[in-house]
């Protein structure tokens, strides 16, 4: 961990971002909040720090490759996006509506700059599995980064990838575990207690990075809000592109994190923010007050 090191120009992005994610989801008046939220930090790190990436050439075959599987946290990217210049912010305001190249799941046929369409949960992997394996056979450099949500980590799809990458070898591969503990749903109605289920989080008790390791994946566990962790954990992964151990950064977060009332709240994976809560959340966030 580099405690020298000053992220307050990445902390400030992500206030942005997750000021642009919110406040773009009311104006549509339909979105996600709490996995892009929980997904910031990350992208933030990923887009400002660790990728190579050319806004104004998309295509650029260099390129290192990011695929949201958990692709209904869309807005969090197209945030990250847009203040990095593959968009004009000014085009956040179309999200999800018909014609926008911002649909509510990403749509690589409409976007450049997005690798791959997702949105229907579990594929992500197995997709970036391919374009791992695709660049070692070329003999091409760039790497591949992949977010997962820990809901989506009950889809089989994507022990069929976990199972694979580390046989296959593919040290340019990354995948992101965004394990915040919640999903879709909270707690189901409880009809009698041998009814109850809990569905706030299905790997709590369980070792996942054990079980990680024990496929062949060498594993780094981090917290996934902190970019003295976040950084340095990218890095290492991208580092060992030439290595034959994909890498899984099996990230802590906080589903809503960054605003008082969204942070750990199942209620606000999918909300639309009122004008009150927004000027709340400026507040939070620094937002001058011009922007709401
Ligand atoms: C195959 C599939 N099943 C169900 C859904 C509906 N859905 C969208 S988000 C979500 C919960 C995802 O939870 P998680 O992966 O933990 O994401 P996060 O907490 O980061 O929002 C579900 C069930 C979907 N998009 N795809
Ligand atoms: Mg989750």
């Amino acid at each position: 961990m580099n405690t020298n090191a000053d992220y307050s120009e990445l902390e400030n992005l992500a206030r942005q971002g997750r000021w642009l994610a919110i406040s773009t989801v009311a104006g549509s008046g339909a979105g996600h909040v709490g996995g892009p939220f929980s997904a910031m930090d990350i992208l933030v790190a990923l887009y400002f720090r660790v990728m190579k990436v050319r806004p104004e050439e998309p295509k650029w075959p260099e390129r290192d490759r990011f695929i949201l599987s958990k692709g209904h946290s869309s807005i969090g990217q197209y945030a990250v996006m847009a203040l990095r210049g593959f968009l004009p912010i000014e085009e956040l305001k179309t999200f999800d509506k018909g014609g926008s190249r911002l649909q509510g799941h990403p749509d690589v046929t409409r976007l450049p700059g997005l690798e791959t369409s997702t949105g229907s949960l579990g594929q992500g992997l197995s997709v970036g599995v391919g374009m791992a394996l695709g660049a070692r056979m070329r003999r091409e450099k760039f790497h591949t980064f992949v977010m997962i949500g820990d809901g989506e980590l009950q889809e089989g799809m994507v022990w069929e990838a976990l199972h694979i990458a580390p046989r296959y070898q593919l040290g340019n591969l990354t995948a992101i575990l965004d394990w915040n503990g919640l999903q879709q749903f909270g707690w189901v109605l409880a009809i009698n207690e041998q009814h109850r289920g809990d569905r706030r989080d299905p790997w709590s008790r369980i070792d996942l990075r054990g079980i990680f390791e024990k496929l062949g994946w060498r594993c780094l566990e981090i917290n996934g809000h902190d970019f003295s962790e976040i950084i340095p954990a990218l890095e290492s992964a991208k580092a060992a592109s030439d290595s034959d151990q994909p890498t899984m950064i099996v990230a802590h977060t906080i589903k809503g994190k960054g605003v008082h009332f969204t942070e750990g709240k199942h209620e606000w994976h999918s909300k639309v923010a009122t004008k009150e809560e927004l000027s709340i959340v400026a507040n939070e966030l620094g937002i001058a007050e011009s922007a709401v």
